[in-house]
Protein backbone atom coordinates (compact mmCIF):
# COMPACT_ATOMS: atom_id res chain seq x y z
CA UNK A 1 0.00 0.00 0.00
CA UNK A 2 1.58 3.00 -1.34
CA UNK A 3 1.82 5.15 2.46
CA UNK A 4 0.06 8.41 1.04
CA UNK A 5 -2.80 6.57 0.55
CA UNK A 6 -3.43 5.32 3.98
CA UNK A 7 -4.35 8.60 5.75
CA UNK A 8 -5.04 11.61 4.28
CA UNK A 9 -2.43 14.26 4.50
CA UNK A 10 -2.80 17.88 5.14
CA UNK A 11 -4.80 17.73 8.13
CA UNK A 12 -4.50 20.37 11.16
CA UNK A 13 -2.42 20.08 13.95
CA UNK A 14 -4.12 20.35 16.97
CA UNK A 15 -1.70 21.39 19.70
CA UNK A 16 -3.45 20.54 23.61
CA UNK A 17 -1.70 22.33 26.37
CA UNK A 18 -2.87 23.25 29.81
CA UNK A 19 -2.48 27.01 29.07
CA UNK A 20 -3.40 28.82 26.06
CA UNK A 21 -0.37 31.35 24.73
CA UNK A 22 -2.60 33.79 25.23
CA UNK A 23 -3.94 36.43 28.16
CA UNK A 24 -7.20 37.47 27.81
CA UNK A 25 -8.34 40.77 29.97
CA UNK A 26 -10.96 43.36 29.38
CA UNK A 27 -10.04 47.31 28.24
CA UNK A 28 -11.41 50.23 30.39
CA UNK A 29 -14.56 49.94 28.17
CA UNK A 30 -15.09 46.03 29.32
CA UNK A 31 -14.41 44.85 25.97
CA UNK A 32 -12.27 41.72 25.56
CA UNK A 33 -8.41 42.28 24.46
CA UNK A 34 -5.63 39.17 24.07
CA UNK A 35 -2.33 39.30 24.28
CA UNK A 36 -0.02 36.45 22.80
CA UNK A 37 3.10 35.55 24.66
CA UNK A 38 5.00 35.19 21.81
CA UNK A 39 7.87 32.30 23.25
CA UNK A 40 9.69 29.51 21.66
CA UNK A 41 6.67 26.94 21.22
CA UNK A 42 4.69 29.15 19.68
CA UNK A 43 6.42 30.29 17.07
CA UNK A 44 8.02 27.01 16.44
CA UNK A 45 3.98 25.22 15.96
CA UNK A 46 2.75 28.30 14.27
CA UNK A 47 5.50 27.82 11.66
CA UNK A 48 5.26 24.27 10.98
CA UNK A 49 4.59 23.37 7.75
CA UNK A 50 1.99 22.12 5.60
CA UNK A 51 -0.26 22.28 8.90
CA UNK A 52 -2.61 24.78 9.87
CA UNK A 53 -2.58 24.87 13.69
CA UNK A 54 -5.48 24.95 16.42
CA UNK A 55 -4.52 25.28 20.02
CA UNK A 56 -6.59 24.02 22.70
CA UNK A 57 -6.27 25.35 26.67
CA UNK A 58 -7.72 26.95 29.55
CA UNK A 59 -7.01 30.45 28.86
CA UNK A 60 -5.78 31.22 32.60
CA UNK A 61 -9.23 32.67 33.43
CA UNK A 62 -12.74 31.59 34.21
CA UNK A 63 -15.96 33.54 32.82
CA UNK A 64 -19.45 31.95 33.50
CA UNK A 65 -21.65 30.73 30.41
CA UNK A 66 -23.19 33.80 29.48
CA UNK A 67 -22.86 36.55 26.46
CA UNK A 68 -19.97 37.36 28.37
CA UNK A 69 -17.62 34.14 27.47
CA UNK A 70 -19.13 33.77 24.01
CA UNK A 71 -17.85 37.17 23.25
CA UNK A 72 -14.29 35.75 24.59
CA UNK A 73 -14.58 32.18 22.79
CA UNK A 74 -15.50 34.03 19.63
CA UNK A 75 -12.39 36.27 20.12
CA UNK A 76 -9.98 32.93 20.64
CA UNK A 77 -11.40 31.15 17.69
CA UNK A 78 -10.40 33.91 15.13
CA UNK A 79 -6.99 33.52 16.74
CA UNK A 80 -7.17 30.03 16.12
CA UNK A 81 -7.40 29.26 20.04
CA UNK A 82 -10.22 26.67 21.50
CA UNK A 83 -10.52 27.75 25.22
CA UNK A 84 -10.89 24.77 27.52
CA UNK A 85 -13.59 26.45 30.59
CA UNK A 86 -12.69 25.07 34.55
CA UNK A 87 -13.91 26.67 37.46
CA UNK A 88 -11.88 27.92 40.26
CA UNK A 89 -12.18 24.72 42.67
CA UNK A 90 -11.59 22.18 39.75
CA UNK A 91 -8.90 23.97 38.47
CA UNK A 92 -7.53 24.28 42.16
CA UNK A 93 -7.20 20.84 42.79
CA UNK A 94 -6.51 19.81 39.35
CA UNK A 95 -3.59 22.69 38.71
CA UNK A 96 -2.30 23.51 42.11
CA UNK A 97 -3.16 20.20 43.57
CA UNK A 98 -2.64 17.18 41.54
CA UNK A 99 -0.61 18.80 38.45
CA UNK A 100 1.91 20.96 40.74
CA UNK A 101 1.88 19.33 44.66
CA UNK A 102 2.19 16.13 43.17
CA UNK A 103 3.45 15.14 39.40
CA UNK A 104 5.42 18.47 39.32
CA UNK A 105 7.41 18.08 43.03
CA UNK A 106 7.67 13.72 41.71
CA UNK A 107 9.23 13.90 38.61
CA UNK A 108 11.62 16.69 39.61
CA UNK A 109 12.77 13.71 42.53
CA UNK A 110 10.96 15.65 45.29
CA UNK A 111 9.50 12.66 47.35
CA UNK A 112 5.50 12.58 47.99
CA UNK A 113 5.10 13.94 51.53
CA UNK A 114 1.98 13.28 53.65
CA UNK A 115 1.24 17.04 53.98
CA UNK A 116 2.41 17.63 50.58
CA UNK A 117 -1.29 16.71 49.21
CA UNK A 118 -2.83 18.84 51.56
CA UNK A 119 -0.34 22.09 51.04
CA UNK A 120 -3.63 23.67 49.64
CA UNK A 121 -6.68 23.43 52.35
CA UNK A 122 -6.83 21.23 54.93
CA UNK A 123 -9.71 19.30 52.89
CA UNK A 124 -7.48 18.32 49.40
CA UNK A 125 -6.62 14.98 49.52
CA UNK A 126 -4.72 12.38 46.70
CA UNK A 127 -7.78 11.49 46.02
CA UNK A 128 -10.18 14.57 45.23
CA UNK A 129 -7.04 16.05 43.50
CA UNK A 130 -6.54 12.91 41.05
CA UNK A 131 -10.17 12.44 40.65
CA UNK A 132 -9.82 16.25 39.80
CA UNK A 133 -6.91 15.50 37.30
CA UNK A 134 -9.17 12.80 35.84
CA UNK A 135 -12.06 15.45 35.31
CA UNK A 136 -9.82 18.39 34.11
CA UNK A 137 -8.32 15.69 31.49
CA UNK A 138 -12.01 14.80 30.07
CA UNK A 139 -12.73 18.28 29.77
CA UNK A 140 -9.69 19.14 27.45
CA UNK A 141 -10.99 15.83 25.46
CA UNK A 142 -14.68 17.05 25.11
CA UNK A 143 -12.68 20.42 23.64
CA UNK A 144 -10.38 18.07 21.16
CA UNK A 145 -13.14 15.68 19.91
CA UNK A 146 -15.92 18.33 19.49
CA UNK A 147 -13.25 20.02 16.89
CA UNK A 148 -11.84 17.16 15.70
CA UNK A 149 -11.87 15.69 11.89
CA UNK A 150 -10.54 12.88 10.06
CA UNK A 151 -7.07 13.27 9.37
CA UNK A 152 -6.11 15.76 12.05
CA UNK A 153 -3.28 15.11 14.36
CA UNK A 154 -3.13 15.96 17.76
CA UNK A 155 -0.13 16.86 19.71
CA UNK A 156 -0.69 16.69 23.79
CA UNK A 157 1.59 18.84 25.76
CA UNK A 158 3.02 17.99 28.99
CA UNK A 159 2.16 16.42 32.77
CA UNK A 160 -0.55 18.21 33.14
CA UNK A 161 -2.82 16.24 30.15
CA UNK A 162 -1.18 12.53 30.73
CA UNK A 163 -4.64 10.82 30.88
CA UNK A 164 -6.05 12.46 27.36
CA UNK A 165 -4.45 10.25 24.88
CA UNK A 166 -6.41 7.07 26.57
CA UNK A 167 -9.48 9.62 25.95
CA UNK A 168 -8.88 10.38 22.74
CA UNK A 169 -8.23 6.91 21.67
CA UNK A 170 -11.33 5.52 23.16
CA UNK A 171 -13.30 7.57 21.58
CA UNK A 172 -11.74 7.48 18.07
CA UNK A 173 -9.35 4.20 17.94
CA UNK A 174 -7.48 5.93 14.71
CA UNK A 175 -6.64 9.39 16.16
CA UNK A 176 -3.11 10.44 15.55
CA UNK A 177 -2.16 11.20 19.15
CA UNK A 178 1.39 12.65 20.17
CA UNK A 179 2.28 13.33 23.78
CA UNK A 180 5.20 15.17 24.91
CA UNK A 181 6.86 15.69 28.72
CA UNK A 182 8.45 19.23 28.88
CA UNK A 183 9.99 17.72 32.45
CA UNK A 184 12.27 15.34 33.56
CA UNK A 185 10.78 11.64 33.51
CA UNK A 186 11.83 10.47 36.75
CA UNK A 187 13.81 7.14 37.30
CA UNK A 188 11.41 4.07 38.20
CA UNK A 189 12.04 3.72 41.53
CA UNK A 190 10.76 7.89 42.23
CA UNK A 191 8.23 7.16 39.76
CA UNK A 192 6.95 4.00 41.10
CA UNK A 193 5.94 5.99 44.82
CA UNK A 194 3.02 7.75 42.96
CA UNK A 195 -0.29 5.84 44.23
CA UNK A 196 -1.98 5.65 40.86
CA UNK A 197 1.43 5.05 38.82
CA UNK A 198 -0.29 1.95 36.72
CA UNK A 199 -3.35 4.35 35.56
CA UNK A 200 -1.20 7.42 34.69
CA UNK A 201 1.35 5.02 32.58
CA UNK A 202 -1.30 2.92 31.00
CA UNK A 203 -3.69 6.41 29.61
CA UNK A 204 -0.02 8.23 28.28
CA UNK A 205 1.02 4.88 26.50
CA UNK A 206 -1.83 4.91 24.17
CA UNK A 207 -0.04 7.92 22.52
CA UNK A 208 1.66 6.74 18.88
CA UNK A 209 4.19 8.64 19.52
CA UNK A 210 5.64 9.66 23.22
CA UNK A 211 8.45 11.99 23.22
CA UNK A 212 11.05 13.60 26.15
CA UNK A 213 14.08 15.69 25.91
CA UNK A 214 17.30 13.32 26.24
CA UNK A 215 17.18 9.80 26.02
CA UNK A 216 17.79 9.08 30.12
CA UNK A 217 14.02 10.28 30.62
CA UNK A 218 13.11 7.82 27.70
CA UNK A 219 15.11 5.11 29.46
CA UNK A 220 13.20 5.72 32.83
CA UNK A 221 9.55 6.26 31.39
CA UNK A 222 10.50 2.51 29.52
CA UNK A 223 12.00 1.10 32.37
CA UNK A 224 8.66 2.31 34.31
CA UNK A 225 6.61 0.64 31.87
CA UNK A 226 8.20 -2.52 32.21
CA UNK A 227 8.63 -2.86 35.87
CA UNK A 228 5.24 -1.34 36.94
CA UNK A 229 2.76 -2.56 34.23
CA UNK A 230 5.30 -6.01 33.33
CA UNK A 231 5.41 -4.92 29.64
CA UNK A 232 7.88 -5.34 27.13
CA UNK A 233 10.38 -2.51 26.64
CA UNK A 234 11.94 -2.92 22.81
CA UNK A 235 14.50 -0.91 21.31
CA UNK A 236 11.47 1.21 19.64
CA UNK A 237 8.90 1.90 22.75
CA UNK A 238 6.51 0.21 24.61
CA UNK A 239 5.03 -3.21 23.42
CA UNK A 240 1.41 -4.15 24.62
CA UNK A 241 -0.75 -6.39 23.35
CA UNK A 242 0.84 -6.07 19.89
CA UNK A 243 0.46 -2.44 19.50
CA UNK A 244 3.69 -0.33 20.56
CA UNK A 245 4.08 3.06 21.61
CA UNK A 246 7.00 4.12 20.24
CA UNK A 247 9.31 6.10 23.14
CA UNK A 248 11.91 8.60 22.08
CA UNK A 249 14.27 11.90 22.66
CA UNK A 250 13.34 15.04 21.09
CA UNK A 251 15.30 17.76 22.71
CA UNK A 252 13.80 21.07 22.12
CA UNK A 253 15.76 24.16 21.30
CA UNK A 254 14.69 27.99 20.89
CA UNK A 255 14.11 30.01 17.79
CA UNK A 256 17.64 31.97 17.98
CA UNK A 257 16.50 33.95 14.64
CA UNK A 258 13.81 35.97 17.14
CA UNK A 259 17.15 36.99 19.69
CA UNK A 260 19.31 37.76 16.78
CA UNK A 261 16.67 40.11 15.19
CA UNK A 262 16.08 41.63 19.01
CA UNK A 263 19.36 42.83 19.13
CA UNK A 264 19.60 44.51 15.94
CA UNK A 265 16.71 46.62 17.67
CA UNK A 266 17.42 50.29 18.70
CA UNK A 267 15.74 49.58 21.68
CA UNK A 268 17.88 46.62 22.70
CA UNK A 269 20.76 48.63 22.10
CA UNK A 270 19.55 51.49 23.84
CA UNK A 271 19.17 48.80 26.79
CA UNK A 272 22.83 47.13 26.25
CA UNK A 273 24.35 50.73 26.35
CA UNK A 274 22.72 51.69 29.69
CA UNK A 275 23.87 48.29 31.10
CA UNK A 276 27.45 48.38 30.03
CA UNK A 277 27.84 51.98 31.57
CA UNK A 278 26.17 51.05 34.54
CA UNK A 279 28.13 47.67 34.93
CA UNK A 280 31.54 49.85 33.82
CA UNK A 281 34.80 47.98 35.12
CA UNK A 282 32.82 44.82 36.47
CA UNK A 283 32.39 41.71 35.66
CA UNK A 284 28.54 40.32 35.60
CA UNK A 285 27.10 37.07 36.24
CA UNK A 286 23.43 36.76 35.67
CA UNK A 287 20.75 34.35 36.61
CA UNK A 288 17.12 34.15 35.15
CA UNK A 289 14.75 31.76 36.60
CA UNK A 290 11.23 31.06 37.14
CA UNK A 291 10.95 31.37 41.20
CA UNK A 292 10.92 27.79 41.81
CA UNK A 293 12.53 25.10 44.26
CA UNK A 294 13.33 22.97 41.01
CA UNK A 295 16.12 26.12 39.50
CA UNK A 296 18.37 25.93 42.30
CA UNK A 297 18.63 29.63 43.36
CA UNK A 298 19.28 29.63 47.39
CA UNK A 299 22.20 26.83 45.94
CA UNK A 300 23.75 29.53 43.73
CA UNK A 301 23.73 32.19 46.22
CA UNK A 302 25.44 30.10 48.72
CA UNK A 303 28.34 28.88 45.94
CA UNK A 304 28.39 33.10 45.51
CA UNK A 305 28.58 33.87 48.88
CA UNK A 306 31.02 31.04 49.26
CA UNK A 307 33.21 32.39 46.02
CA UNK A 308 33.38 36.55 47.74
CA UNK A 309 34.20 34.57 50.97
CA UNK A 310 37.35 33.29 49.87
CA UNK A 311 38.46 35.83 46.90
CA UNK A 312 38.40 38.97 48.47
CA UNK A 313 40.43 40.14 45.37
CA UNK A 314 37.67 39.79 43.44
CA UNK A 315 34.95 41.56 46.02
CA UNK A 316 34.26 44.85 43.86
CA UNK A 317 35.06 43.50 40.72
CA UNK A 318 32.18 41.48 39.97
CA UNK A 319 28.33 41.08 40.98
CA UNK A 320 25.79 38.71 40.52
CA UNK A 321 22.26 39.81 38.67
CA UNK A 322 19.54 37.62 39.52
CA UNK A 323 15.99 37.76 37.82
CA UNK A 324 13.52 35.32 40.07
CA UNK A 325 10.13 35.54 37.94
CA UNK A 326 7.63 34.90 40.45
CA UNK A 327 5.59 31.57 39.71
CA UNK A 328 2.94 30.05 41.84
CA UNK A 329 2.62 32.42 44.58
CA UNK A 330 0.02 31.07 45.97
CA UNK A 331 1.59 28.26 47.09
CA UNK A 332 3.03 28.21 50.83
CA UNK A 333 6.18 26.43 49.42
CA UNK A 334 7.05 29.23 47.18
CA UNK A 335 6.33 31.89 49.05
CA UNK A 336 8.75 30.28 52.07
CA UNK A 337 11.34 29.71 48.96
CA UNK A 338 10.73 33.95 47.96
CA UNK A 339 11.82 34.85 51.41
CA UNK A 340 14.18 31.89 52.33
CA UNK A 341 15.73 33.73 48.64
CA UNK A 342 15.46 37.09 50.40
CA UNK A 343 17.33 36.46 53.24
CA UNK A 344 20.47 35.05 51.81
CA UNK A 345 20.62 38.50 49.38
CA UNK A 346 20.30 40.44 52.26
CA UNK A 347 23.04 38.61 53.88
CA UNK A 348 25.43 38.44 51.48
CA UNK A 349 24.78 42.45 50.39
CA UNK A 350 25.44 43.13 53.58
CA UNK A 351 28.57 41.30 54.29
CA UNK A 352 29.76 41.72 51.03
CA UNK A 353 28.66 45.35 49.91
CA UNK A 354 29.95 48.98 50.00
CA UNK A 355 28.51 52.25 49.80
CA UNK A 356 29.08 51.93 45.97
CA UNK A 357 28.86 48.07 45.43
CA UNK A 358 25.81 45.76 45.89
CA UNK A 359 27.27 42.22 45.02
CA UNK A 360 23.46 40.72 44.12
CA UNK A 361 21.03 42.88 42.06
CA UNK A 362 17.81 40.61 43.37
CA UNK A 363 14.13 41.42 40.72
CA UNK A 364 11.73 39.51 41.51
CA UNK A 365 9.90 40.03 38.64
CA UNK A 366 9.24 39.52 35.09
CA UNK A 367 11.25 41.55 32.45
CA UNK A 368 10.43 42.48 28.96
CA UNK A 369 11.93 40.26 25.82
CA UNK A 370 14.00 43.26 24.87
CA UNK A 371 15.42 44.29 28.58
CA UNK A 372 15.94 40.30 28.72
CA UNK A 373 17.77 40.20 25.31
CA UNK A 374 20.30 42.97 26.42
CA UNK A 375 20.97 41.20 29.70
CA UNK A 376 21.81 38.52 27.84
CA UNK A 377 24.06 40.05 25.62
CA UNK A 378 26.57 42.18 28.44
CA UNK A 379 26.83 39.70 30.89
CA UNK A 380 30.04 37.85 30.90
CA UNK A 381 28.68 34.48 33.18
CA UNK A 382 25.45 33.06 32.97
CA UNK A 383 24.95 30.50 36.16
CA UNK A 384 22.44 28.08 35.99
CA UNK A 385 22.19 25.86 38.48
CA UNK A 386 18.92 23.94 38.64
CA UNK A 387 18.60 20.91 40.63
CA UNK A 388 16.71 19.23 38.65
CA UNK A 389 15.45 20.43 34.43
CA UNK A 390 13.70 19.24 31.83
CA UNK A 391 16.05 20.94 29.24
CA UNK A 392 16.40 25.02 30.93
CA UNK A 393 15.82 27.44 27.70
CA UNK A 394 17.39 30.18 29.75
CA UNK A 395 20.68 28.15 29.27
CA UNK A 396 19.76 28.08 25.22
CA UNK A 397 19.17 31.90 25.29
CA UNK A 398 21.93 32.87 26.71
CA UNK A 399 24.22 31.19 24.02
CA UNK A 400 21.72 32.72 21.11
CA UNK A 401 22.42 36.31 22.78
CA UNK A 402 26.03 36.16 23.15
CA UNK A 403 28.25 36.11 19.84
CA UNK A 404 30.02 39.01 20.43
CA UNK A 405 31.06 38.50 23.81
CA UNK A 406 31.74 34.88 24.21
CA UNK A 407 30.53 34.20 27.98
CA UNK A 408 30.73 31.08 29.84
CA UNK A 409 27.89 29.34 30.63
CA UNK A 410 27.87 27.36 33.55
CA UNK A 411 25.39 24.80 33.76
CA UNK A 412 23.77 22.01 36.13
CA UNK A 413 24.72 18.68 35.48
CA UNK A 414 21.14 18.30 36.42
CA UNK A 415 19.14 20.08 33.51
CA UNK A 416 18.78 18.33 30.11
CA UNK A 417 20.82 20.70 28.37
CA UNK A 418 23.90 19.60 30.11
CA UNK A 419 23.38 16.53 27.56
CA UNK A 420 23.40 19.01 24.53
CA UNK A 421 25.86 21.80 25.98
CA UNK A 422 27.80 20.20 27.96
CA UNK A 423 30.54 20.12 26.42
CA UNK A 424 31.05 24.09 25.73
CA UNK A 425 29.50 24.81 29.21
CA UNK A 426 31.58 24.34 32.70
CA UNK A 427 29.46 21.98 34.30
CA UNK A 428 28.41 21.57 38.25
CA UNK A 429 26.77 19.66 40.28
CA UNK A 430 25.06 22.61 41.99
CA UNK A 431 24.63 20.94 45.38
CA UNK A 432 28.59 20.89 46.03
CA UNK A 433 28.87 24.61 47.04
CA UNK A 434 32.49 24.38 46.68
CA UNK A 435 32.22 23.01 43.00
CA UNK A 436 29.71 26.11 42.15
CA UNK A 437 32.34 28.43 43.32
CA UNK A 438 35.07 26.97 41.63
CA UNK A 439 33.68 27.20 38.69
CA UNK A 440 32.69 30.94 38.96
CA UNK A 441 36.70 31.56 39.44
CA UNK A 442 37.16 29.09 36.59
CA UNK A 443 34.13 31.36 34.76
CA UNK A 444 35.58 34.39 35.26
CA UNK A 445 39.41 34.16 34.63
CA UNK A 446 39.31 32.03 31.74
CA UNK A 447 41.09 33.20 28.42
CA UNK A 448 39.59 34.83 25.85
CA UNK A 449 40.62 31.93 23.22
CA UNK A 450 38.85 29.29 25.54
CA UNK A 451 35.77 31.32 25.93
CA UNK A 452 35.25 31.57 22.28
CA UNK A 453 35.89 27.91 21.76
CA UNK A 454 33.49 27.27 23.95
CA UNK A 455 31.34 29.53 23.06
CA UNK A 456 31.54 28.51 19.20
CA UNK A 457 30.47 25.07 20.15
CA UNK A 458 27.35 25.91 21.93
CA UNK A 459 26.27 28.36 19.24
CA UNK A 460 26.78 25.72 16.90
CA UNK A 461 24.24 24.08 19.02
CA UNK A 462 21.62 25.90 19.58
CA UNK A 463 21.56 27.27 16.14
CA UNK A 464 20.99 24.21 14.04
CA UNK A 465 18.74 22.27 16.91
CA UNK A 466 15.91 25.00 17.29
CA UNK A 467 12.37 24.73 18.75
CA UNK A 468 11.43 24.31 15.01
CA UNK A 469 13.57 21.58 14.05
CA UNK A 470 12.18 20.00 17.71
CA UNK A 471 8.76 20.24 16.04
CA UNK A 472 8.98 19.24 12.69
CA UNK A 473 10.83 16.13 13.90
CA UNK A 474 8.49 15.29 16.74
CA UNK A 475 5.42 16.00 13.85
CA UNK A 476 7.25 13.68 11.18
CA UNK A 477 7.54 11.39 13.25
CA UNK A 478 3.98 11.17 15.02
CA UNK A 479 2.73 10.70 10.94
CA UNK A 480 5.30 7.92 10.23
CA UNK A 481 4.58 6.58 13.73
CA UNK A 482 0.72 6.18 13.01
CA UNK A 483 1.08 5.57 9.39
CA UNK A 484 2.70 1.96 10.43
CA UNK A 485 0.63 1.52 13.50
CA UNK A 486 -2.65 2.01 10.95
CA UNK A 487 -0.66 -0.59 8.07
CA UNK A 488 -0.28 -2.98 11.20
CA UNK A 489 -4.05 -2.83 12.57
CA UNK A 490 -5.38 -3.43 8.97
CA UNK A 491 -3.39 -6.64 8.45
P1 LIG B 1 10.59 26.44 32.58
O1 LIG B 1 10.73 25.72 33.87
O2 LIG B 1 9.74 27.63 32.58
O3 LIG B 1 10.09 25.46 31.41
P2 LIG B 1 12.96 27.31 30.91
O4 LIG B 1 13.15 26.26 29.90
O5 LIG B 1 14.26 27.85 31.42
O6 LIG B 1 12.14 26.82 32.19
O7 LIG B 1 12.13 28.48 30.25
C1 LIG B 1 11.86 29.68 30.93
C2 LIG B 1 11.41 30.74 29.92
O8 LIG B 1 10.90 31.86 30.66
C3 LIG B 1 12.54 31.23 29.05
O9 LIG B 1 12.08 31.36 27.73
C4 LIG B 1 12.89 32.60 29.65
O10 LIG B 1 13.30 33.55 28.70
C5 LIG B 1 11.59 33.03 30.27
N1 LIG B 1 11.89 33.84 31.47
C6 LIG B 1 12.45 33.40 32.59
N2 LIG B 1 12.61 34.42 33.45
C7 LIG B 1 12.13 35.53 32.86
C8 LIG B 1 12.00 36.90 33.24
N3 LIG B 1 12.38 37.40 34.42
N4 LIG B 1 11.45 37.74 32.38
C9 LIG B 1 11.05 37.30 31.18
N5 LIG B 1 11.14 36.04 30.77
C10 LIG B 1 11.67 35.16 31.59
C11 LIG B 1 9.73 24.05 31.31
C12 LIG B 1 10.75 23.07 31.87
C13 LIG B 1 12.10 23.30 31.24
C14 LIG B 1 11.98 23.16 29.72
C15 LIG B 1 10.85 24.03 29.19
C16 LIG B 1 10.60 23.78 27.70
O11 LIG B 1 10.83 23.17 33.29
O12 LIG B 1 13.06 22.38 31.72
O13 LIG B 1 13.21 23.57 29.10
O14 LIG B 1 9.65 23.79 29.89
O15 LIG B 1 10.37 22.45 27.43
Amino acid sequence: VPLDRVEPSGGRLIVVANRLPVTCSKDAAGKWKLQISAGGLVSALMGVNNYSTLWIGWPGIYVKPGRDRDALAAMLKREGYLPVWLESGLLDLYYNGFCNSVLWQLFHYVPLQLDGWQRLGEHQTLQMQWGAYQQANDRFGEVVLHCYQPGDMVWVQDYHLMLLPSILKNAVPRIKVGWFLHTPFPSSEIYRTLPVREEVLRATLRADLIGFHTYDYARHFISSCTRILGLEGTPEGVEDNGSVARVAAFPIGIDPERFAQALETQEVQMNIAKLLNRYAGRKVMLGVDRLDMIKGIPQKLLAFEKFLHEHPEWRDKVLLVQIAVPSRTDVPEYQKLRSMVHEIVGRINGAFGTLTYVPIHHLDRQLSFHELCALYAVTDVALITSLRDGMNLVSYEYVACQADNAGVLVLSEFAGAAQSLGAGSILVNPWNINDVAAAIEDALTMSEEERRERHRQNFMHVATHTAQTWADTFISELNDTHIEADLRLRH
